[in-house]
C-alpha cells in the first residue's frame, strides 16, 4: 500500500471523518476537578440540555452511543472523555460536559455549576477549542451568553470557538440563513456553523476544522515580545 504524502485530514473529509471515527471512552469525571491532567490538545463540547450535543458528537465520531443521548435532559452531570487518534497514539480528546439550563435543575446548583463549568474553561490547560452548541430555534440562552462572555477574552487570546447551530433540517433555507449570519456576529470571533445530525449537514466541514484545530501550530496566540 503507498502512502500519499500529501494527505491532509485538514483539507481531506475522507480522512478527517476517519479521524474522528476513532474515539473511544477515556474517562469519566464526576466533577471537573477529577479530570485527569492531560498533554494533548482538548476540544470541549458544551451547550444547553436538548441542544443536540449527544447526537452531534455521536454523529461526528460515526458511533450510536459513544455520547449518551438522552430522552431526558439534564441527566448527566459528569464529564465524559474521548480519545481520538489511533490505538495508542492519542493525538486529541473531546471532553462532552454536561448540558446545562435544565428547568428542574434547582438554582443553586445551576450557579455552581456556571462557575465549575466556567472554571474548566479558563483554566484547563490543554484546552484548544470550545464548541458551543445552540438550537438556532431558541438561539442563544441566557447561560450561553453567560458562557460565551466568560471565555470572551481567552478567544481572543487564541481559543478557537465555534457556535454550531444544530438542528438545521428543522429550519427552512432563509430560517437557516438569518441564524447562520446572526450567529456569526454572535461568535466573538469564533466560527458559526449550521448542523444537522439528521441531514448531515456540516459533518465534514465540522471534521476538518476540529482536526486543523487539534493539529496545527499549536502554542500561545499571544507572544510576550
Ligand atoms: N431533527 C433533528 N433532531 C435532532 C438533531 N440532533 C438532535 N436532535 C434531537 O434533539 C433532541 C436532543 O438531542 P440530544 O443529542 O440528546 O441533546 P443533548 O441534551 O444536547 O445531548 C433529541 O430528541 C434528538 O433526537 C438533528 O440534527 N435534527
Ligand atoms: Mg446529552
Amino acid at each position: 500500500m503507498t502512502h500519499d504524502l500529501t494527505a491532509d485530514p485538514g483539507r481531506d473529509p475522507r480522512l478527517a471523518n476517519g479521524w474522528l471515527h476513532t474515539a473511544r471512552f477515556l474517562t469519566t469525571a464526576p466533577q471537573l476537578e477529577h479530570l485527569p491532567a492531560l498533554e494533548v490538545p482538548e476540544i470541549a463540547f458544551v451547550g444547553r440540555s436538548n441542544a443536540g450535543k449527544s447526537t452531534a458528537i455521536n454523529t461526528l465520531t460515526q458511533q450510536k452511543r459513544l455520547a449518551f443521548a438522552s430522552k431526558t435532559p439534564g441527566r448527566t452531570q459528569s464529564i465524559n472523555l474521548f480519545s481520538l487518534g489511533k490505538q495508542g497514539a492519542t493525538d486529541a480528546v473531546l471532553a462532552d460536559l454536561p448540558g446545562y439550563g435544565y428547568a428542574a435543575v434547582p438554582r443553586e446548583a445551576k450557579i455552581r455549576w456556571q462557575r465549575v463549568m466556567a472554571n474548566y474553561l479558563l483554566t484547563r490547560p490543554n484546552l484548544v477549542a470550545v464548541v458551543l452548541l445552540v438550537d438556532p430555534r431558541l438561539g442563544l440562552t441566557e447561560l450561553d451568553e453567560a458562557l460565551l462572555e466568560a471565555i470572551r477574552p481567552r478567544v481572543e487570546q487564541g481559543l478557537k470557538f465555534l457556535l454550531l447551530l444544530t438542528k438545521a433540517d428543522k429550519l427552512t433555507r432563509t430560517e437557516a440563513n438569518k441564524a447562520l449570519s446572526i450567529a456569526k456576529l454572535q461568535s466573538a470571533g469564533g466560527e458559526a456553523r449550521l448542523f444537522s445530525a439528521l441531514k448531515k449537514q456540516g459533518l465534514d466541514e465540522v471534521a476538518m476544522l476540529l482536526w486543523r484545530w487539534t493539529h496545527e501550530a499549536a502554542g500561545p496566540a499571544v507572544s510576550d515580545e
